[in-house]
């Protein structure tokens, strides 16, 4: 019976079909989807911190305005990707346990620090860009929940992508010399690293080839990373920012551009929890949990009081 079960599973798959919570699913179809969209989620909540470290320091009332609702929002990217992962049958507590004990991963560049405000249109027009680049194809995922949830999530990612190249082209068109330098600085640091979150290169990615057979993935780490490549290049030639790769150029026969050499021994490091920030963000993450156990056991109380209440 499992056999047949498995079979209608495949067909539904190569026919495109998408698959619902309810539906019978193998269980390392399961797995997977709790472990990327889990990590996607600890991605969006553990991300909020380097740009949080901002808010109070906003140049004007509009960048300050526009900086928390960018924040906000993914706070509540966070929590529909929780709840897409509950849909598979792991609890919230499950996932928090496994992300407070170190034992879940978030992605590799919130471990990274905000030293100045470059640093946040950096953010946007970098780390969001290339967020946007990995999840509009997972708008198209095969897991239902996960794909309808990738649907707003994109629309709102892409609002933050035009903020941050906005702020960071007031500062290249109508700043002092020393604005349009730390700019500069800021692409410098964060360019590698965000190439990076794309994932390791497809011969080293042992989850791609599954994951691509089941439409969970459409496009390999190394295909979304080229096509980011691609459009950055352009993008920084409007704003008047060098990309810090001296190989990158143009490749008149593959029609994409050739770059250097990617230092992956950097990215094992920070996402094996050795990287400038990680004891920072996984620290603030824990006493964020502990010093809510008050709101958790206030709303406990009151639901109990209410379902007595309802009983009498
Ligand atoms: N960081 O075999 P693969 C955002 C791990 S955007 C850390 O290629 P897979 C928006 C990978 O998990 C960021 N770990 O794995 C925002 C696996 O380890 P495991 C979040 C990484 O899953 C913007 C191992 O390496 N976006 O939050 C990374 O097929 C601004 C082998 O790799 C998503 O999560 C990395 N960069 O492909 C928020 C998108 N790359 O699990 C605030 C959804 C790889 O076996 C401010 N996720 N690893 O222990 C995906 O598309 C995929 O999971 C990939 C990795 C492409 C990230």
């Amino acid at each position: 019976e499992e056999m047949q079960f498995e079979e209608r599973f495949d067909a539904h798959i190569d026919a495109g079909d998408f698959i619902e919570a309810k539906d019978w699913m193998p269980d390392h179809y399961r797995k997977t989807l709790v472990r990327q969209i889990s990590q996607h989620a600890h991605s969006e909540i553990v991300g909020m911190l380097p740009e949080g470290n901002w808010i109070s320091r906003a140049p004007t009332l509009k960048r300050k305005a526009i900086l928390l609702a960018k924040v906000q929002d993914e706070g509540g990217h966070g929590l529909y990707l929780y709840a897409a992962a509950e849909t598979l049958g792991t609890s919230r507590d499950q996932m928090f346990d496994a992300l407070h004990s170190g034992k879940a991963k978030y992605s590799s560049i919130f471990n990274y620090p905000t030293l100045t405000w470059a640093d946040i249109g950096t953010i946007g027009w970098l780390v969001d860009g290339a967020a946007i680049m990995n999840q509009v194809p997972i708008c198209r995922c095969s897991y239902a929940p996960y794909a309808r949830a990738m649907i707003r999530i994109c629309r709102e990612e892409s609002f933050h992508q035009r903020q941050g190249y906005e702020a960071l082209l007031t500062m290249m068109t109508k700043g002092t010399a020393a604005q349009k330098a730390m700019v500069q600085d800021a692409v410098n640091r964060w360019w590698w690293p965000s190439i990076m979150m794309f994932g390791p290169p497809d011969d080293q990615s042992p989850n791609s080839a599954q994951s691509m057979r089941w439409g969970i993935k459409r496009f390999s780490n190394d295909e979304l990373r080229q096509k980011f490549i691609d459009a950055a290049v352009e993008q920084a030639r409007i704003l008047g920012v060098t990309l810090p790769d001296p190989d990158l150029k143009w490749n008149e026969e593959r029609q994409a551009h050739d770059h250097g050499a990617i230092d992956w021994s950097e990215f094992w490091r920070v996402i094996g929890g050795d990287g400038p920030c990680n004891r920072e963000r996984l620290a603030a993450r824990v006493k964020a949990w502990e010093d809510g156990a008050w709101v958790r056991e206030a709303a406990l109380a009151h639901a109990r009081k209410q379902s007595t209440l309802k009983e009498a």
